[in-house]
C-alpha cells in the first residue's frame, strides 16, 4: 500500500514552481556541533539545492572549543568553493550569529538551518517558490525528526502549526478542523503558521533588514523565534509552513554547547524583552503566567530601539495579531471580573469619590464593576483597590511593577486554600485580608480568619481561576 507521505511525495515532485527564482544563501550557525552532523547538514544542502539557486553556503562558527571545528575545518570545506566560513571571534549567541551570518551575504534570499539537519529531496525550491510570489512571505519547511540514537530519518505525515501558549512556551498544534473545511485547504497548501519553531526559514534579504533582523539584544538562545513572528505578522508579512519542503532535524534534549550565562535565566529574559516590545495589553498574561518573569525586567536593558522600530514600521497590535492571525488562542485580559458581593452581606463594592464603600449591587452600574488581573490588582479602569494608612483601605492610581497592591484571591490563595474566598495582600508575612467592618460602617485590612463571613468576597463572574 502507498503511504499518505509516498503519495505526497509523488505530487509535491509534479508541483510546478517559477523559472526566475530568486537565489539563496544558507545560513547555518554553529557552537560546537557534532563534526559528523554538521557535515551532514551541509552536504544534504550541497547535494539536494539546484546549483543555479544556491548562491553560498555560509557557515558561522559562533566561537566554539572544539579544534576540528576550526583549521581542519576549513581546510576540509576548501573543496567546496560555495562554502564560506566565518569564524566569529567571541560568542555572539545564535541571535547575533545568524545576524552576523546575513551581513556577509550575497544571496537574494537569506535560508537559515541548524547545524544538525538534512535536507530532503526537493526541499529548496518549494520555500524560494513562495518567496518569489510575495517577498513579505517567510517560507519554512516540514520540519521531520532525525533520530537521536541511531541517526536515522523519520517522516511526519500529519502537518501542525507552530504556535505558543502563555507564558510563551512554543508548540505544535493541528489546524483546527473547521478552519480546514471553511478554507478548503488541502494536503499540499501552505499552512498558515502563527509561530514558526525558529530554526528554518527563507526570508528575502531585503525584507529581512527592512525588519530590522533580530532584536540584537537578544543573547545566546530562545525567543528570537517569537520576536520574528510577531514582528513579520503584526508588520504586514507572513509565516508559512510548506508542506512539500521537509528538513529532518536531530532534536536533542540538552544544548551540546555551553550558555555563558544560566540557561532558563537567559531564555526568559528574552521572553520578556519580546513581551515589553510586541505584546501590549497582553504582556499582563505573560507575566500571570509566570509570576517570577517579573524579575527578569530590571534585566532586559534598552528596548527604545525595538519599540522605534515598531513605530516606524507601523506593525498592527498585538490584538490584531490574535483575531487574525491566532483567534484561538486562549487571551482573557481579565481572571475575573463584574461586580464584587459580600455573599454575607449581599452587597457590592463600589467606586465613590475615589473611595471604596459597599452599595446595594447593581451590576449596571460602572463603578461597580472591576477587573481582577492578571498582575493581581482590582481594577476599576486605571484605579486600583490598595491598601491606605494603617487598616484604610483606599483606591491609587494602578502600577503593574507595585507589589503592594497586588491582592490573593481564589486558586492563588494555595499556600492557604481555607482563605480561597478573600483578598489576601500578597507578600505580607501576616496574611492580611480585605474586611467590612460594620461598626464604622467601612473597609479596612485586617488579620485574615477564615471564619469572619465579612472578610469573603465573590465576582460575579470567574475567567481564569
Ligand atoms: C530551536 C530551533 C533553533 C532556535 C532555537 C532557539 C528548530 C529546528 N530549532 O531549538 O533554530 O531557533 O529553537 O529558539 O527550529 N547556536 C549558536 N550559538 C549559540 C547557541 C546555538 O550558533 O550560542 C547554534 C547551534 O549550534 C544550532 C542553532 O544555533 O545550530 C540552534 O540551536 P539548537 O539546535 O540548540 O536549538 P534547538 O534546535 O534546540
Ligand atoms: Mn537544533
Amino acid at each position: 500500500m502507498v503511504s499518505f507521505y509516498e503519495e505526497l511525495t509523488v505530487r509535491c515532485s509534479k508541483q510546478l514552481v517559477h523559472d526566475d527564482l530568486p537565489n539563496t544563501s544558507i545560513i547555518i550557525c554553529f557552537v560546537d556541533e557534532v563534526w559528523s552532523t554538521l557535515i551532514r547538514t551541509v552536504f544534504s544542502v550541497l547535494n539536494r539545492s539546484p546549483p543555479e539557486l544556491l548562491k553560498e553556503v555560509i557557515l558561522v562558527d559562533d566561537f566554539s572549543t572544539k579544534a576540528f571545528l576550526k583549521e581542519t575545518l576549513d581546510g576540509y570545506m576548501k573543496q567546496f568553493p560555495k562554502v564560506r566560513i566565518l569564524h566569529l571571534k567571541e560568542r555572539h549567541g545564535l541571535i547575533r550569529a545568524r545576524i552576523a551570518g546575513a551581513n556577509i551575504a550575497t544571496g537574494d534570499v537569506l535560508t537559515f538551518l541548524d547545524s544538525h539537519v538534512e535536507c530532503n529531496v526537493g526541499w529548496l525550491e518549494p520555500l524560494l517558490e513562495q518567496v518569489r510570489i510575495n517577498r513579505k512571505k517567510v517560507a519554512c519547511p516540514v520540519i521531520e525528526v532525525i533520530s537521536d540514537k541511531d541517526m536515522s530519518y523519520m517522516t511526519v505525515d500529519n502537518f501542525q502549526r507552530g504556535i505558543f501558549s502563555w507564558p510563551m512556551n512554543f508548540g505544535w498544534k493541528p489546524i483546527p478542523k473547521e478552519v480546514l473545511q471553511k478554507n478548503k485547504i488541502t494536503d499540499m497548501d501552505p499552512i498558515k503558521c502563527p509561530i514558526m519553531a525558529g530554526g528554518l526559514f527563507s526570508i528575502d534579504k531585503k525584507y529581512f533588514y527592512e525588519l530590522g533582523t533580530y532584536d540584537p539584544g537578544l543573547d545566546v538562545w530562545g525567543g528570537e523565534n517569537m520576536e520574528i513572528s510577531f514582528k513579520i505578522w503584526m508588520c504586514g508579512g507572513e509565516i508559512e509552513i510548506i508542506p512539500c519542503s521537509r528538513v529532518g532535524h536531530i532534536f536533542r534534549n540538552d544544548n551540546p554547547y555551553s550558555f555563558p550565562k544560566d540557561r532558563v535565566k537567559t531564555v526568559e529574559r528574552n521572553l520578556a524583552r519580546v513581551a515589553e516590545v510586541w505584546l501590549d495589553e497582553y504582556k499582563e498574561l505573560f507575566y500571570g503566567h509566570g509570576y517570577h518573569l517579573l524579575q527578569e525586567l530590571p534585566n532586559i536593558g534598552d528596548l527604545t530601539q525595538q519599540k522605534e522600530l515598531r513605530k516606524k514600521l507601523q506593525c498592527k497590535s498585538f490584538r490584531w495579531y490574535i483575531d487574525n492571525v491566532y483567534p484561538d488562542l486562549d487571551a482573557p485580559l481579565a481572571r475575573a471580573s463584574g461586580v464584587i458581593m459580600s455573599p454575607a452581606l449581599g452587597k457590592c463594592l463600589s467606586l465613590q469619590n475615589a473611595t471604596v464603600v459597599l452599595d446595594d449591587c447593581d451590576a449596571s452600574k460602572q463603578n461597580q464593576h472591576f477587573n481582577f488581573s492578571w498582575l493581581r490588582l482590582i481594577k476599576q479602569k486605571d484605579l486600583c483597590i490598595a491598601p491606605g494608612e494603617k487598616d484604610k483601605v483606599t483606591v491609587r492610581a494602578c502600577d503593574n511593577k507595585n507589589s503592594g497592591i497586588r491582592w490573593l484571591h481564589k486558586s492563588l490563595t494555595t499556600f492557604q486554600p481555607s482563605l480561597e474566598a478573600h483578598f489576601v495582600l500578597e507578600g505580607i508575612p501576616r496574611p492580611t485580608c480585605l474586611e467590612y467592618e460594620p461598626l464604622q460602617n467601612r473597609l479596612r485590612t485586617s488579620a485574615c480568619n477564615v471564619n469572619n463571613k465579612l472578610q469573603k468576597w465573590q465576582f460575579e463572574k470567574y475567567i481564569a481561576l
